[in-house]
């Protein structure tokens, strides 16, 4: 086996370290095909746990040379690690030289080389692979880094805190001094050493300290990094507006880089992005792209407090920072969105992910709990899990306390553990202790089985309305599915925030039983039961519940709606959220009824007008609309079937959605017409909602337009998107052409592609959407999975780097359920062949694309078996990384 036997790692098994090492000196020899590393430690003893010898990690390292107190001591390797038997009891001086060989790491993790340039990726455990160290998160030390490199190819020399010293040496060598004088751990670490160039901004914060800002990049590529440096002084200003939390360093500096594996990294003062969560420009970025950035850039700003100065004690409480900083990126979106429409269209979007990525996670074999319990490869718990459902939960924590209750929780959570690597369980501690009484203090235990029980909770939820007590009761109940290894559950605490809506539509008064008075129209329940009755008294008639506003909990709720009642809803709820709940629900139980009954979809009048409804509403915002008329979304409504005990049978869902579009596509032609020239942008791009959220819909009626004239044989639409993808002037505009295009399978789909192509060659985030628009194709006749295929052999496709892999294959194996799941089995049998391949160069890449299978043993036949048997096929491979086999073990046991 390739990283030796895997080895379980277990929560429960958690020591503290027997050193720790407080300072560490670094310096580099910079050469591509060897570098030298050495290493000086001051090194401590922790008396308060029993002692041991001290084992470093390392791996795919050379080792030179180990001094203590600077004599030569015994050692030994065993696996991954460097044993001293003899390391004196008193503070010492460890000293270590060793080479690694960063042009053959195509794994991107530790040192390694990309465009010419040397970059680093420490977390989780990249670091060992660049020294012998105790690569983990709960030891901290001070870091000094000295590099040396050729300077004419590598005149930008960089680490993380404030530069001490430059100067050159001999042979055309030059190097700098790096000192960052707060304690950290290893995984956030990082050097840089490449031909850049950056912007740079001064800004000076509430404290009136002046601190520099600086984005790095390659020389061409300067004039699209503005949007970049725009979030990140947005991030500075809000993170203080909002959580008093400021810049501490005087320097804050990110680089791009186009080899990464993920999208960004937040190492202390010295964030490395890869290209395609940095770059943007209206040429060649959409409106999608620039919000990914918005929140990236803000995502690893925000981490500087939660993740670097507070970090956490080992990888299980991995969702103490990145569940943490989702939720405040979203916070910052939606703040930055401004208006309320807005607010809610972010809100959407989150939870369509949330949906998408998460719920089958949670369901499949790899599902686990927001703290996990165990791993074999900590890289394959960077999941939905960990980072969207953890957001959830500390959005939980804010409905439960409020959001000035949530803000003393944070002071309190930094006031006690600022500078320290703590758990989850501290966080919820300071959450309580900062509320005290409040909806989270009084149950905390319950609360916190968010992070111990794996699965969604399902609620139900039914009301009965007693006309001549004028009582509405509501009874909730939730059951918490079986996951791998988890039965028998516990009632978990769920904030269920609702309203009730009377005959007409207005928000009726919330009163409950026992209550004095009406407390306005919204307000949250508290599920902690199993089940649990709520009365609401003065109820003047039959109320329709709108629950879960806002989607207060990561839940499926079933709370039984007629179609009359969600198109009430969709037409007057005052939460914006469940509006666009509603028209979902509608769209998803005509599908599902289609699917289950075998029999193909007819979509009714009464729905069709209600979307029709939607599309002309003179008040509701484009990018709410766009949106609604979105229908669920592919591996969201297998998980509904899943969920409801049904096997999966994507073809099928896949025809009835597309009968869905095309139906919608034929219906409200003319008001897709009249759509896609009532939201033409005047003026120059702007990535703003408003204007962004027009293009959504514009787009979205175009691409309707497209496919109901393909299907009719007419030319006008085709030929006006033609030419709006030849003259727009912006991605968004032309890449929502060529795919109304290309989707619609129109003839003119192959020159715009080849054109397009042509003209964006020298841009490799361009040909990545060239590729993953092929790789998202829709499929007809097995045409879209044999153009993969081809493209596999395209001069431009590589697997080495990742972006490129992810833009063909993963469009493919993740995001095309009609072109993958085949009867003939080729889509998995290609499966099996890229996962071996890119297991060879990159296994945390190739542990992602195992990924695709986790959900196998739902799907109907003969998608089931031979599913299966591709994923038995790789597992016979001896040489597997841990990545791989651990995805696939879980998957098959
Ligand atoms: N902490 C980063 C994401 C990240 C995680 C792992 C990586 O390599 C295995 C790289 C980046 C974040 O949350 O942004
Ligand atoms: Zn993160």
């Amino acid at each position: 086996m390739r990283d030796g036997t895997p080895t379980l790692i277990r929560l429960e098994d958690y020591v503290a370290p027997i050193y720790w090492i407080r300072t560490v000196e670094l310096s580099f020899d910079l050469d591509p095909a060897k570098t030298l590393v050495t290493s000086k430690m001051q090194i401590q003893r922790n008396a308060a746990v029993p002692h041991g010898p001290l084992r470093l990690h390392g791996e795919e390292l050379t080792l030179l040379r180990v001094l203590i107190n600077g004599e030569s001591v015994s050692f030994r390797q065993e696996g991954h690690e460097l044993i001293i038997e003899g390391a004196p009891d008193a503070d010492f001086t460890l000293e270590i030289r060793n080479t690694c060989a960063p042009e053959k790491n195509t794994a991107l993790s530790g040192l390694y080389t990309s465009g010419g340039g040397f970059f680093t990726q420490c977390e989780a455990e990249g670091f060992r692979r660049i020294t012998y160290f105790l690569d983990r998160p709960d030891v901290m030390a001070v870091y000094t880094v000295t590099l040396r490199a050729d300077q004419a190819k590598y005149p930008v020399l960089l680490s993380n805190g404030n530069l001490l010293e430059t100067g050159e040496l001999d042979n055309g060598r030059h190097f700098a001094k790096w000192h960052d004088p707060f304690p950290k751990p290893s995984y956030l670490f990082a050097l840089v050493a490449a031909d850049l160039v950056s912007r740079e901004q001064r800004i000076r914060t509430r404290a009136g300290k002046d601190h520099l800002l600086q984005v790095y990049v390659r020389r061409g590529d300067l004039e699209k990094t503005e949007h970049a440096m725009n979030s990140l002084i947005a991030s500075v200003v809000w993170d203080e507006a909002r959580f008093g939390l400021p810049l501490d360093l005087e320097r804050f500096m990110v680089v791009g880089v186009s080899d990464f594996n993920m999208g960004a990294m937040e190492n202390k003062g010295l964030n490395i992005f890869n290209t395609s969560a940095l770059l943007a420009s209206a040429a060649t970025a959409t409106d999608a792209d620039f919000h990914r950035i918005e929140s990236i850039v803000a995502h690893e700003y925000f981490h500087n407090w939660t993740g670097n100065r507070v970090t956490c004690r080992d990888w299980f409480q991995l969702s103490l920072k990145e569940g943490l900083t989702v939720f405040r990126d979203q916070e910052f979106s939606q703040d930055m969105a401004a208006a309320p429409s807005a607010r809610a269209v972010c809100r959407i979007q989150d939870v369509r992910a949330l949906r998408s990525g998460q719920f089958p996670e949670d369901a499949g074999a790899m599902a686990h709990p927001v703290r996990p319990d165990s791993y074999v490869e900590i890289n394959n718990f960077y999941t939905a899990t960990v980072y969207n459902k953890g957001a959830e939960v500390v959005r939980m924590y804010q409905t439960l306390v409020g959001r000035a209750g949530f803000e003393a929780g944070m002071k309190l959570y930094f006031e006690r553990h600022d500078g320290q690597a703590v758990t989850c369980d501290d966080f919820a501690a300071a959450m309580a202790d900062a509320n005290p009484g409040s909806a989270l203090a009084t149950r905390l235990e319950a609360f916190k089985r968010w992070y111990v029980q794996a699965g969604t909770p399902r609620v139900q939820a039914r009301g009965s309305y007693d006309a001549e007590t004028q009582t509405y009761t509501l009874t909730l109940r939730q059951t918490l599915p079986d996951t791998p290894g988890q039965t028998h559950k516990q009632a978990q605490v769920i904030p269920v925030a609702m309203g009730l809506l009377g005959a007409d539509g207005q928000a009726l008064p919330l009163q409950l039983q026992g209550e004095a008075a009406a407390q306005g129209s919204e307000r949250v329940l508290v599920l902690e039961q199993l089940e649990q009755s709520f009365v609401f008294v003065n109820v003047a008639s039959a109320p329709v519940p709108s629950l879960l506003r806002g989607f207060s909990a990561p839940v499926l709720l079933d709370d039984g709606l007629s179609d009359t009642e969600l198109l009430m809803l969709l037409q007057h709820d005052a939460d914006a959220f469940n509006r666009w709940e509603a028209g979902q629900r509608l769209a998803l139980a005509r599908i599902i009824g289609a699917v289950r009954a075998g029999a193909a979809l007819q979509l009714d009048a009464a729905f069709i007008q209600a979307m029709r409804a939607v599309l002309r509403h003179a008040e509701l915002d484009p990018a709410f609309k766009a949106l609604a008329l979105t229908l669920p979304d592919e591996a969201y409504i297998a998980e509904q079937l899943a969920a409801a005990g049904h096997s999966v049978d994507p073809q099928a869902i896949h025809a009835a959605v597309e009968a869905a579009h095309i139906q919608l596509a034929d219906a409200l032609h003319e008001d897709w017409a009249w759509a896609f020239d009532a939201h033409q942008v005047r003026g120059g791009y702007q990535p703003t909602p408003q204007q962004a959220g027009q293009r959504a819909l514009s787009n979205q009626a175009l691409s309707m337009l497209v496919l109901h004239a393909t299907r009719s044989g007419t030319t006008v639409w085709p030929g006006r998107a033609y030419q709006r993808f030849k003259d727009a002037s912006n991605m968004t505009d032309r890449l929502g052409a060529l795919s109304a295009l290309v989707n619609a399978h129109a003839e003119l789909a192959v020159p715009a592609l080849e054109r397009f192509h042509a003209q964006f060659r020298h841009e490799p985030l361009v040909v990545d959407k060239w590729f993953a628009l092929q790789g998202r194709a829709a499929e007809v006749d097995g045409k879209t999975f044999a153009r993969v295929k081809q493209l596999t052999q395209h001069p431009d496709f590589t697997l080495k780097n990742p972006n490129r892999a992810r833009s063909l294959i993963f469009s493919l194996c993740m995001f095309n359920p009609a072109a993958f799941h085949r009867s003939d089995a080729a889509g998995y049998v290609f499966w099996a062949e890229q996962v071996l391949q890119l297991d060879a160069i990159n296994p945390q890449v190739a542990g992602r694309l195992a990924r695709v299978m986790d959900r196998w043993n739902v799907l109907a036949q003969p998608y089931r078996d031979a599913a299966r048997e591709a994923i038995a096929r790789v597992a016979a491979k001896p040489e597997l990384s841990n990545d791989v086999r651990e995805i696939i073990e879980r998957a098959l046991a």
